[in-house]
């Protein structure tokens, strides 16, 4: 595990109109900000044209890296996993292939990981952040669980369903994942808290995708998000 250096993670799953776009924004960022630096893209058999611009993007930028999934379990979730499990930084950034993410955020995520904490997530729902273009439905979803959240299992943050985030790779390394979905964005701030580990949030603005196809289903999320209460009992 390198010291300073940082891993971006990016699930991406038929992005064929952002995946460009996307890898040149961390590109970007990462000269600027980041002593050293990785992008690891992590397909799941697009059936679109994004795997190709992937292997052209890896040729291009000696920073980014493509992982593809021949894995039959597909997810966002797993893909989150198996892209972290080859992450060669101490500090891993989450961030999405749709970019909804505000690039200003990356450098906070990362200063406030450098002051101590082990899990900084990216906050809509805290003063200075903002659901930006997020429709209402979502953020009311998102609002919610994570205000539930906090009341059962004292979460010290506002906003779990957003896997924009960064950690030490060491306390990824401490919890055993299990959602292969959206899920795992709760999951893992619940099971890092609950092992004493440092969660903290800084606040972001968040902007809908405006290209390529949303792959959240509302009702089978608000269900799965519920569903994460078991790990009171664990
Ligand atoms: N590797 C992989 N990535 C996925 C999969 N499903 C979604 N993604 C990626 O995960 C990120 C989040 O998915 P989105 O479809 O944007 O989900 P969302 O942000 O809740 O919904 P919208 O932005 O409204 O589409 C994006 O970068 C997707 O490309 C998957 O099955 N495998
Ligand atoms: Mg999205």
């Amino acid at each position: 595990m390198k010291k300073d250096f940082v891993s971006f993670v990016v699930p991406v799953f038929n992005e064929e109109e952002n995946i460009e776009k996307i890898a040149n924004r961390l590109v970007q960022v990462g000269r600027k900000k980041f002593y050293e630096f990785e992008v690891i893209l992590v397909n799941d058999n697009s059936t679109d044209n994004t795997y190709a611009i992937m292997q052209k993007l890896k040729k291009k930028f000696k920073e980014v890296e493509v992982l593809s999934r021949a894995d039959s379990s597909k997810g966002m979730g797993y893909a989150l996993v198996d892209g972290t499990r080859k992450a060669k930084g101490s500090i891993v950034v989450w961030t999405m292939a749709d970019l909804s993410d505000d690039v200003l955020t990356y450098p906070k995520l990362v200063e406030k990981i450098n002051k101590g904490f082990d899990l900084v997530v990216a906050s809509r729902w805290i003063d200075g952040g903002s659901r930006g273009t997020l429709g209402k439905g979502k953020a009311f979803l998102s609002k919610n669980c994570s205000a539930f959240y906090r009341l059962v299992f004292g979460l010290p943050v506002h906003d779990l369903t957003n896997a924009f985030r960064a950690f030490r790779k060491e306390i990824f390394d401490a919890v055993q994942l299990e959602s292969g979905d959206f899920a795992i964005s709760p999951e893992f701030a619940i099971k890092a808290h609950k092992k004493g580990f440092q969660v903290g949030e800084v606040p972001t603005t968040y902007t809908d995708r405006y290209a390529g196809k949303s792959k959240f289903s509302f009702a089978k999320m608000g269900l799965r998000y519920f569903s994460l209460l078991k790990y009171r009992f664990y």
